[in-house]
């Protein structure tokens, strides 16, 4: 275990790191084909260096059908033509290694494409050498004799979790959309072909790591037993139960590691992980077990029932179940030799002003200057996502259905209009949902400046851009030394010469039953930060904890210029206790 010694002994390169999230379809378009590419992504690495940014973390660029926008992939050692080639990857590599930087990829081994090789293999006969390289079951029959699926599973984005094969007489699993057939990690050859092909092969290229997809997905209850009926009258019940957190799961990850990632040293390994308790999510970061470094854990952008519930339920949080999202993943810090991540963005979710603060024009500037103090003073690696740093939101209510390009957000939108034919007051309902919650909303093109298409093609982008691009974007904001991109800026050089407290800190609310502010302690070896966030449209008190009254406060960062006694509108703060 001497690895183990030295990683221990010298923090690791990620830890005090700010990564950046890149959707590569929507990011930057260099060639005018209307959709973000490589070369794209390579004319705005200066721009990122400067914000301070250590870590790009790239969204599925890989060979795809592009069915679930590159969830689905068809060659792990090909980028899709509209994106680039690999000699741009490779260009990319180098690019972000010669500015200090490193690069993460995204790692989807869940499932393949239905047009992968090795799915057309095991499709086409129960004889193939990959017949069982996916999940495959017979039928079941009813009492009419009716073929019906193996279980009454439902995909996580709608329908039955299984499809019918005819050249097998067989059933495949997936468990998202009918493209994505689930890989059987429990046949060796086949866990043995994934690590070659989609971690080996790009390690030897010389990435960092990756950001690891539904890492909790790959083993199954294998009976497949039928899931207990939540959705009355409805054919397909959600079976979460049974098919995350598996009994394989940490055995799996250990093997990866030990006979795979090892040899490239202190690869980075990020994984999604939905629905999981704190104990068990440290089984799964701890630095002994050696199996992920950190996660994101869902209940952050689960809040509101953006999970167990289908759009049109989504009701508004309270600031209590914020406080306590963060009270777990920062938890997982006190008194163990784990690691977390920070983030209230990615690409599945909608921009977090819009969510989880207010896109009120009259407020919306201030409020992402004070998630900037918040995210920036929260301990672990820090996550960004394309155009957070500029402030950007949700788009409007008055866009239509026809505007939809996420499969997640297009399949829930025709099940609403199957389930609920001519009722228009559940249309909207469900329109008005997927405005708040929908993936669409975080995938419209990047704001870079205020002219056509928002600087981000030169044609029509394959998705519309946001109509906030003209008061929103980067070119007006690094001219402006107020704006929501300077305070990031700021904010993140803080994070780094702070970084013991700020990154490594223990974290204590101090308000928790408060619905209007939070307020917290960091503390790294008796130095203390006490850090204070407005989360409404009016002032309120700056909350000072008993143990503090005798302190003094002296005033380390805040979101407005010159701040009075009481907290303005949606402003952040953070003090050093001295
Ligand atoms: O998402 C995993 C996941 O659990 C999603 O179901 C998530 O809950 C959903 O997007 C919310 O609507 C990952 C990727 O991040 C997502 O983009 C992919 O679609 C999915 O896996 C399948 O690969």
């Amino acid at each position: 275990m001497a690895h183990l010694n030295n990683f221990t002994r010298h923090p690791n390169w990620w830890k005090n790191a700010t990564c950046y999230q890149i959707w590569p379809a929507s990011y930057k378009d260099s060639n005018g084909d209307g959709v973000g590419d490589i070369p794209g992504i390579i004319s705005t690495l200066d721009y990122l260096a400067d914000l301070g940014i250590d870590i790009i973390w790239v969204s599925p660029m890989y060979d795809s059908p592009q069915h679930d926008m590159g969830y689905d992939i068809r060659n792990y050692e090909d980028v899709l033509a509209k994106f680039g080639t690999l000699a741009d990857m490779e260009t990319l590599i180098a690019e972000v290694h010669r500015r200090g930087m490193k690069l993460i990829l995204d790692l989807v081994i869940n499932h393949t494409s239905d047009e992968h090789p090795w799915f057309l293999e095991s499709k086409s006969s129960r004889d193939n050498p990959k017949h069982d390289w996916y999940i495959w079951r017979d039928p079941k029959y009813d009492a009419d004799g009716k073929r019906q699926p193996p279980s009454n599973w439902r995909a996580i984005f709608g329908g039955s979790a299984w499809e019918y094969v005819p050249e097998r007489d067989q059933y495949y699993l997936h468990l998202f959309v009918r493209q994505q057939p689930d890989l059987n990690w429990e046949n060796e050859a086949t866990r043995r072909a994934i690590y070659k092909s989609a971690i080996e092969f790009w390690l030897d290229k010389g990435i960092d790591g990756f950001r690891v997809d539904t890492v909790n997905f790959y083993s199954k209850d294998t009976t497949f037993p039928d899931a207990e009926v939540k959705l009355k009258g409805e054919p397909w019940q959600p079976a979460f139960q049974y098919f995350h957190n598996g009994p394989k799961m940490h055995g799996w990850l250990k093997e990866q590691r030990r006979e795979v990632l090892d040899k490239y040293g202190d690869v980075v390994m990020v994984g999604e992980l939905p629905g999981t308790q704190a104990d068990e999510v440290l089984r799964y970061v701890s630095a002994e077990a050696r199996e992920l470094d950190m996660v994101f854990d869902f209940d952050i952008v689960a809040l509101g029932g953006r999970h167990s519930l289908k759009p049109h339920q989504i009701y508004k949080h309270k600031l209590t179940e914020m406080k306590s999202a963060f009270m777990k993943t920062q938890g997982l810090l006190t008194g163990t030799d784990a690691w977390t991540t920070v983030f209230v963005e990615n690409h599945d979710q909608g921009r977090s002003l819009s969510r989880f603060a207010t896109d009120d024009p009259k407020y919306r500037v201030q409020a992402a200057k004070m998630f900037a103090v918040m995210l920036g003073t929260l301990s672990g690696t820090l996550f960004l996502y394309q155009g957070q740093e500029i402030g950007m939101v949700n788009f409007s209510k008055d866009w239509g259905p026809e505007e939809l390009r996420d499969v997640a957000g297009l399949n829930y939108w025709k099940e609403i209009n199957e389930m609920y034919p001519g009722d228009e007051k559940m249309k909207k309902a469900a329109m008005e949902g997927i405005q708040k919650v929908g993936r669409d909303n975080s995938r419209t093109p990047v704001h870079w400046n205020a002219g056509p298409h928002a600087g981000f093609s030169t044609v029509k982008p394959w998705i519309r851009v946001n109509d906030t691009y003209k008061e929103i974007n980067v070119e007006a904001q690094q001219k402006d030394p107020d704006s929501v991109l300077a305070f990031w800026k700021k904010m993140l050089k803080l994070r780094k010469q702070r970084a013991d407290v700020l990154v490594h800190g223990n974290f204590e609310v101090q308000d928790y039953e408060n619905l209007s502010t939070f307020t917290y302690v960091k503390e790294k070896d008796g130095k203390k930060v006490l850090v204070a966030l407005n989360f409404t449209n009016e002032e309120q008190p700056v909350y000072v904890p008993k143990t503090l009254a005798k302190n003094k406060l002296e005033l380390l960062v805040g979101s407005v210029d010159r701040p009075v006694e009481r907290l303005a509108p949606w402003e952040g703060r953070a003090y050093i206790v001295q």
